[in-house]
């Protein structure tokens, strides 16, 4: 017999609960996923308003990365950065649209024990039209000194040093996904009430051979491994089993996470364009490696794991694989043998 009611979990008493055990009961991470929460919600009220209050579009600037930025592109950026650092909570940061990592270089923030790594709006040439984008962050404890400004080697950390990880999803609902290294959960954020509640518990990948998610346009430039898993996936053997079927939004966010519920591979890798692939290994790749092993799926370059490749530059890239472990274990073998 149950000794407690049933009733909605909040994300709030959901870290609370968890981290109690875990973090010497000093509130920091607590402190920071809620940041992390907040600045979520007011990146969403953002999206959901996008075509009503003009914040659509580019701005005409390109990051560092060479790219477009979209206007919630720097809007998003700006909100995460402020609201970390008016709370206190983290002594720096790494984004996608900051060239160098940003040291917040105050007492308060100096005596904090954590940095962030974080793509504020993932997929944002689908904003535009209005197809689901996404918040990566990936959370480590710093090496150098509490009490002095964060250096550069707080952020090149291998990504088995991860504390936290989650991903924040724009969609036909806001879902907030994240791990601190024992087991995955997700959160619905319910507008109306203005909190996010826990809807998928401990998240697993199903055993299932389900999707494959690949920019096939690219397909000329792929190594030979990858072909040879495409024509695998697209397979029509006689009485044979289904082959499996394609799904690809160019948000990667959303599709590790449909991925995550139903089953399938995940690959953006290198090509002869994109010698290194395109995905960025401290905020894109590591912390959705981190969430895809906690699921019970595997992450990896194509040879190696992802977690364990040392970094050398913060905005590194590396070819990525990620889901399902049979369909991953597959491509790493097409890989070698080809
Ligand atoms: P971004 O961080 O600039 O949005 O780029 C990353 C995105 C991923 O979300 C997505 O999976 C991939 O780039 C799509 O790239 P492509 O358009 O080459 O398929
Ligand atoms: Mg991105």
């Amino acid at each position: 017999m149950k000794n407690h009611i049933d009733r909605p979990i909040t994300l709030g008493e959901f870290i609370i609960e968890n981290q109690k055990d875990f973090e010497y009961a000093q509130g920091e991470l607590t402190a920071l996923l809620s940041s992390l929460r907040l600045a979520g919600k007011m990146v969403n009220q953002a999206i959901n308003r996008a075509g009503l209050s003009n914040i659509i579009g580019k701005t005409g600037n390109e990051n560092v990365q060479g790219e477009h930025q979209a206007k919630l592109d720097v809007m998003a950026n700006e909100v995460f950065i402020n609201t970390l650092r008016n709370r206190g909570v983290v002594c720096g940061i790494v984004s996608e649209e900051e060239e160098d990592f940003i040291s917040f270089e105050n007492e308060i923030n100096d005596s904090s024990k954590y940095v962030v790594l974080m793509d504020p709006l993932d997929g944002s040439s689908n904003i535009d039209a209005n197809i689901t984008v996404g918040t990566i962050f990936s959370i480590y404890r710093r090496v150098s000194k509490p009490g002095t400004p964060v250096k550069r080697k707080d952020f090149l950390q291998a990504g088995t040093k991860q504390v936290a990880a989650g991903y924040l999803t724009y969609g036909s609902s806001t879902i907030l996904v994240y791990t601190t290294g024992s087991g995955v959960n997700g959160f619905t954020f319910d507008p109306g009430i203005g909190s996010f509640f826990l809807s998928h518990k401990d998240i697993k990948f199903p055993n299932s051979e389900y999707i494959y998610s690949i920019n096939e346009g690219n397909y000329g430039q792929f190594p030979k491994g990858i072909k040879k898993f495409i024509k695998w996936a697209q397979r029509m053997e006689k009485n044979g089993p289904r082959p499996l079927t394609a799904r690809y939004t160019g948000s990667l966010v959303a599709d590790i996470h449909r991925n995550m519920i139903f089953g399938g591979i995940y690959l953006y890798p290198q090509g002869t364009s994109a010698p290194n692939g395109k995905l960025r290994l401290l905020y894109e790749a590591n912390p959705i490696a981190f969430l895809t092993e906690q699921a019970g799926g595997k992450a990896s370059d194509g040879i190696n794991r992802i977690m364990e490749i040392v970094p050398e530059d913060i905005h590194q890239r590396v070819p990525f694989l990620c889901g399902t472990k049979s369909l991953v274990e597959l491509v790493e073998k097409f890989i070698k043998e080809v």
